[in-house]
């Protein structure tokens, strides 16, 4: 059996994918890059100036490193503002009560986010307690789908890679969980998260036992 589940936030535990989504979209289309929903499933899981980049691989201008900086600032922005009014309301389905079955089974509880806004929302939706470990995107040198932010987690948890199962909505991030060695459960279409060892609709249909 598993001894420690390690959450991905975005799209996994709260909507913010929709918020970055929204932000994102604001800035291509301000470049006069196209963007849709689509585009948007080859950003998630994949760090600021990382998706920053496959943005503008879509356009003909040219950026110095100052412009991007600036760019990626301006969508981080917006994004504050965005998850500024967030709160508990703003929880997944089954989020809280996937969380609580982890718990009462004894596993340990890790937070693999690449987001910096990380703290921020969980502060906002106020479950900050129920992790026995956040890892700090500030400190990951390498973005999803590289299994660093997985592996971590696990090192962080005391747990051995093979003993812990992640969760993700993200083609990347169920690639980084692979890649670390992990059980991947994604979160959302079997058809885009192909990798992924089982995929649920939502944290609703979480059953530990099941995996
Ligand atoms: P920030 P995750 C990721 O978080 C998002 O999926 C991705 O869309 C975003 O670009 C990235 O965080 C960086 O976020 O700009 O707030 O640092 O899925 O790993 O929780
Ligand atoms: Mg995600």
């Amino acid at each position: 059996q598993f001894k420690a589940v390690i959450f991905d936030l975005d799209g996994v535990i709260t909507d913010t994918a929709h918020y970055h989504y929204l932000a994102w979209k604001a800035l291509a289309e301000s470049e006069g890059v196209h963007f849709d929903h689509a585009f948007n499933e080859h950003l998630k899981g994949v760090d600021r100036m990382g998706s920053l980049n496959l943005i503008l691989a879509g356009s003909s201008n040219t950026y110095s490193m100052q412009q991007k900086l600036a760019l990626a600032e301006r969508k981080n922005r917006q994004y504050v503002e965005l998850i500024a009014t967030m709160s508990q309301a703003d929880l997944l389905p089954g989020a809280i009560e996937a969380l609580a079955s982890v718990r009462a089974a004894g596993l340990k509880i890790g937070l693999a986010s690449v987001s910096k806004n990380a703290f921020t929302v969980l502060e906002r939706l106020g479950i900050g307690a129920r992790f026995d470990y956040v890892v700090d995107a500030a400190l990951i040198a390498n973005s999803k789908p590289h299994p660093e932010i997985f592996l971590n987690a696990a090192a962080a948890l005391g747990v051995a890679p093979q003993d812990c199962l992640g969760v993700e909505d993200a083609v990347a991030g169920v690639a980084s969980i692979k890649s670390a060695g992990m059980f991947a459960l994604g979160v959302g279409s079997p058809d885009v998260l192909t990798q992924a060892d089982r995929v649920i609709p939502s944290l609703s249909a979480f059953r530990l036992n099941d995996y």
